[in-house]
């Protein structure tokens, strides 16, 4: 069935951009209401597919820019070894407590928060903010207040025994020594709500789920460029606020000392999970 929408064309060389959670094609009204890219004035395609309700509806197009996916398409063959791949390099990577001083070019960090940020999140809201340091003021002060909250979590008993039992394999401790050595500190912070220029605020959307996608691509975006990262989370964490000068409406939501492991480095003998323990296909009843 051909559909004919109004859209507008694709700039040549433009990636794609927009992508929120998606619980309702939203015909007839969008929750975008930035332009991510301008492109030449609306034109008239003719859309082939099964949709009888395709996307966007014609008044959708009319009422807000709309682009056509820059898709590539790739061989079977190719697709499984691209999948491979990544497979393959995301099992390499491994927490990191033990980073070597080496400086890591501010650009790099860049990067992957411009990765990270790529990241789908609730109505195109992208509720977070990257916050990095590689101040040694800064750091020893984020190592003197999380030691200090570890402390009462690991020594005055503010966690309980399952919670020390569950961490004994990874033998961490109230220890952050790799908090001064790593050359970056990012710590990422979620936004509870957004906060305009004009004093206003505005609600956002599936923060959690949103920033939790981010901090996993950022991750990802570390590992690839062949740095190492922690998720870090010593908690209360209300400190990091105070400490990096973040206005009300941010929470911090992890932390990530960056850099290269330091040669050596050991990690526990971990195993992951196989695939039958994390991925059930649900047949047709019969
Ligand atoms: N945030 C603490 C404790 C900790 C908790 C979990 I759950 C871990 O997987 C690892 C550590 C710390 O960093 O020591």
């Amino acid at each position: 069935m051909a559909e004919l929408v109004d859209a507008v064309g694709l700039k040549p060389a433009a990636a794609p951009a927009a992508c929120e959670f998606d619980s309702h094609p939203g015909h007839g009204s969008s929750a975008l209401s930035t332009p991510l890219q301008v492109g030449p004035p609306a034109t008239t395609v003719a859309v082939d597919g099964p949709y009888e309700y395709p996307y966007p509806s014609p008044e959708l197009a009319a009422a807000h820019p709309f682009v056509e996916y820059a898709f590539e398409r790739h061989s079977d063959e190719e697709m499984a070894e691209r999948a491979r791949a990544f497979r393959k390099e995301s099992e390499r990577r491994r927490s990191i407590r033990l980073f070597s001083p080496d400086p890591v070019p501010r650009e790099l960090v860049e990067e992957a928060v411009l990765a990270a940020s790529t990241a789908p999140s609730g109505a195109h809201k992208q509720p977070w903010t990257f916050v990095g340091t590689r101040d040694p003021a800064v750091k020893a002060a984020i190592r003197a207040a999380a030691e200090e909250e570890e402390r009462i979590n690991y020594l005055e008993n503010r966690m309980n025994d399952e919670w020390l039992e569950a961490l004994a394999p990874l033998g961490t401790d109230h220890h952050k020594e790799f908090l001064e050595v790593a050359p970056w500190i990012v710590v990422l912070f979620e936004q509870r709500f957004e906060q305009r220029p004009d004093g206003t605020t505005r609600k956002n959307y599936y923060v959690k789920e949103s920033t939790g996608i981010a901090a996993g691509m950022f991750i990802a975006a570390i590992h690839r460029m062949g740095l190492a990262t922690l998720t870090h989370t010593p908690t209360p964490m209300a400190f990091l606020r105070r400490l990096l000068g973040r206005p009300d409406n941010e929470r911090p939501f992890v932390m990530f000392p960056i850099g290269f492991p330091l040669h050596g480095a050991r990690v526990p003998d971990l195993r992951r999970k196989s695939l039958d323990e994390v991925f059930v296909e649900v047949d047709p009843p019969g």
